[in-house]
């Protein structure tokens, strides 16, 4: 079986399909719970699954140093060594190097680091990158690349960009012919609308099964990056599924939807599960307020989740302020099911062709404010 992408609706540039893979389908738009170190921290994989996630992404930066791809490989992959045989996307490992790794050192070859961890000497090239995921059993493959730091000027910019397209090819080449597996470029380019055009062809003339954005969400604000979605996605296929790397809070990820974009990815819901955020229907509640304390009533009355169906807001508020480990758990499996019931509205809404009037009571909602 092959790795495909079938669009079923559009509504204005709103998109709602379905990939397909071997390891089982993914519809989008579709929210990807991170599991940087082969866990979503806090939460059991078939838990993960209740919230109605179809894919989990993992990070070839964290695996490679521990416990090593060769050590995962020797265990049997991957989906088998963290118990989740639906698909897994992983990141190629540049950015992460970028904004955790000390002593990082950039050629054209690629990138030298040393270890966050234990300060040990690593070097990842598109070709090791692609080795690396290859061993860990990924379904969906990043290409290699550098994201700049914004605000950068602009020849720093196409520098950048350029050089990223010379290891999209080198990924293509690497990754050879993997039936059932893709490979996704990632056009980067920063604000600059021409540098983001030559980036799209250079992918294009290489041929990838899915087109990412990289380079957004890194400081520029909500506004700068609607406006390079606003003609970025365009650029991209069509036919093929583009995905919109590490966003982000729940109104990044409506207006992403609403501009073209079928997938998305952010440490958002989970991390903020274990520092007492809560996202719902009315905005995001700090659970560690006060004003919880003697509240009887569930944090979201319409949520289907544990959280909310068997506990309080006071008892939350009492598991987190006494740094219960339950705490996390709750918080994060809510949030995660805010995340994919939020997905699944939308593409609800997109087949109905009523995707205006979804954002309308979407940011209604949150306009209201928690009570
Ligand atoms: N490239 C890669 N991973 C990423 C990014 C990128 O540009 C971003 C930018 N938001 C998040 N994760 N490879
Ligand atoms: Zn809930």
């Amino acid at each position: 079986m092959r790795f495909s992408f079938d669009l079923n609706a559009t509504d204005g540039k709103a998109r709602s399909g379905i990939i397909s893979t071997p390891r089982g389908e993914i519809r989008t738009p579709a929210f990807m719970p991170v599991g940087t170190a082969a866990t979503v921290k806090a939460m059991m994989p078939h838990s993960v699954r209740e919230t109605g996630a179809d894919i989990l992404l993992g990070n070839t930066y964290h695996l490679m140093l521990r416990p090593t791809a060769e050590r995962i490989d020797r265990l049997g992959g991957l989906h088998k060594f963290m118990n989740w045989e639906r698909p897994i996307l992983t990141d190629s490992g540049g950015f992460q190097v970028m904004s955790l790794a000390a002593l990082r050192k950039l050629t054209e070859k690629g990138v030298t680091f040393k270890s966050h961890i234990d300060g040990s000497k690593h070097e990842i090239t598109p070709e090791r990158s692609m080795e690396i995921q290859r061993l860990l059993g990924s379904d969906i493959v990043m290409c290699f690349d550098e994201c700049p730091a914004l605000p950068a000027d602009r020849d720093a910019i196409a520098q950048s960009m350029r050089l990223s397209m010379r290891w999209a090819a080198r990924s293509r080449d690497a990754f050879g012919d993997r039936p059932g597996h893709a490979l996704f470029g990632i056009q980067q380019g920063g604000l600059e609308r021409d540098f983001r055009s030559e980036s799209a062809q250079a992918l294009i003339d290489i041929g990838f099964d899915g087109y990412a954005l990289g380079g957004l969400a890194v400081g520029e604000g909500q506004a700068a990056m609607f406006d390079v979605l606003d003609y970025a996605p365009d650029m991209l296929p069509q036919d093929k599924p583009r995905y919109l790397m590490g966003v982000g809070k729940p109104d990044d990820i409506v207006g992403a939807v609403a501009r073209g974009v079928d997938m998305m990815d952010c440490v958002l819901p989970s991390r903020s599960g274990r520092t007492g955020q809560v996202f719902t229907r009315r905005g995001v509640v700090n659970i560690k307020n006060a004003r919880h304390a003697d509240d009887p009533r569930p944090l979201d009355e319409g949520c289907r989740c544990p959280a909310c169906r068997s506990y309080s807001r006071a008892y939350l508020h009492h598991v987190f302020r006494s740094q219960e480990i339950i705490s996390s758990m709750l918080l994060t499996w809510h949030n995660l099911t805010y995340y994919q019931d939020l997905m699944a509205g939308m593409r609800e809404a997109i087949a109905q062709k009523r995707f205006a009037a979804w954002q309308s009571d979407f940011e209604a909602g949150r306009a209201q404010g928690d009570i």
